[in-house]
């Protein structure tokens, strides 16, 4: 059977960037996704009606625009998407940041030989033969290539990227949230490889291109750098006591969010699966 793939798009004030990333669901592409949600974290431009207006010029290609209830984070937004992912009973799940980085185009490769069954994480990695950066500084390469050095060391493998905007999850290992309490922010992806290493999960990591040049990055460099450190240095002490420690400013029970639209053929879609269904019972 074919696999069901969800694609997530977390999008925060990236009016200009989201038709863009939309833009590059081509047949190429769509051929290996069932669906496409785009989860707006409150956006206060107007990423919401950029994606509003995309769904109702392409009926055909099955997007959902999600909202969260709360600014969420990134990290809220990717707990929000796999319980969607869990809920909606889908097999794999891909992120793709809704800024315009990355090019979706870079998984093709995993999907068309279907790499991504023999393992548990497919993570695009910007620093690894065969990935192209544009726009990006010496030192800002320098300074992830250190920090993937760290990694690598404390997870006694080899760490190519700690959190890119393109990977791709089995939504089995996901089922039991072990990431309910990982931070809500930027330093969600972070936790996700130390889990990794903790539940002994398959990486692989794939070439990407990324590019800087009309987005706004969030981060603060120095301070997520440091972070970061203490971060790894309490996993390498106790990985147990950290994996399941409260890494949020502020706990949340659930992550809740609001269906906002939908592209005409996902009702078809649920259409044609309820007869399927009702013709199965009769
Ligand atoms: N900064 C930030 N980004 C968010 C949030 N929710 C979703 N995102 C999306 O997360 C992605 C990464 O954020 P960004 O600030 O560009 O970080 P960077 O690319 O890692 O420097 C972008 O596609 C944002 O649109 C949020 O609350 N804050
Ligand atoms: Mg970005």
């Amino acid at each position: 059977m074919k696999d069901k793939i969800l694609l997530f798009i977390p999008a925060y004030n990236c009016e200009k960037q989201i038709v863009r990333v939309l833009g590059q669901l081509d047949e190429s592409v769509m051929k290996y996704i069932t669906e496409v949600v785009v989860i707006n974290n409150i956006s206060t431009d107007n990423t919401q009606q950029a994606v509003e207006r995309f769904i109702e010029r392409h009926p055909d290609i099955p997007v959902k625009l999600l909202c969260n209830d709360e600014n969420y984070g990134l990290g809220g937004s990717h707990k929000c998407a796999f319980a969607y992912a869990k809920k909606q009973k889908f097999d794999y799940v891909i992120v793709l940041h809704g800024d315009d980085q990355g090019d979706i185009h870079n998984l093709l490769p995993v999907l068309r030989k279907k790499i991504y069954q023999k393992y548990d994480c497919c993570l695009g990695a910007r620093f690894m033969n065969g990935s192209k950066l544009k726009g990006y500084s010496k030192f800002r390469s320098f300074g992830n290539v250190v920090y993937n050095l760290l990694f690598s060391m404390v997870t006694r493998q080899r760490v190519l990227d700690l959190g890119s905007g393109l990977n791709m999850y089995c939504v089995d290992r996901l089922k039991d949230e072990f990431y309910k309490k990982f931070p809500d922010n930027l330093m969600f992806n972070y936790c996700m490889i130390l889990a990794a290493d903790y539940y002994k999960h398959k990486i692989c990591f794939f070439p990407i291109t990324w590019r800087e040049d009309d987005q706004v990055s969030n981060v603060k460099m120095f301070h997520q750098a440091v972070t970061v450190l203490k971060m790894l240095f309490s996993y390498w002490i106790a990985p147990k006591e950290f994996i399941y420690s409260e890494c949020r400013e502020r706990p949340i029970d659930d992550y809740t969010f609001a269906v906002i639209a939908e592209s005409r053929i996902l009702g078809e879609m649920r259409y044609f699966e309820g007869t399927k269904q009702l013709q199965n019972l009769t």
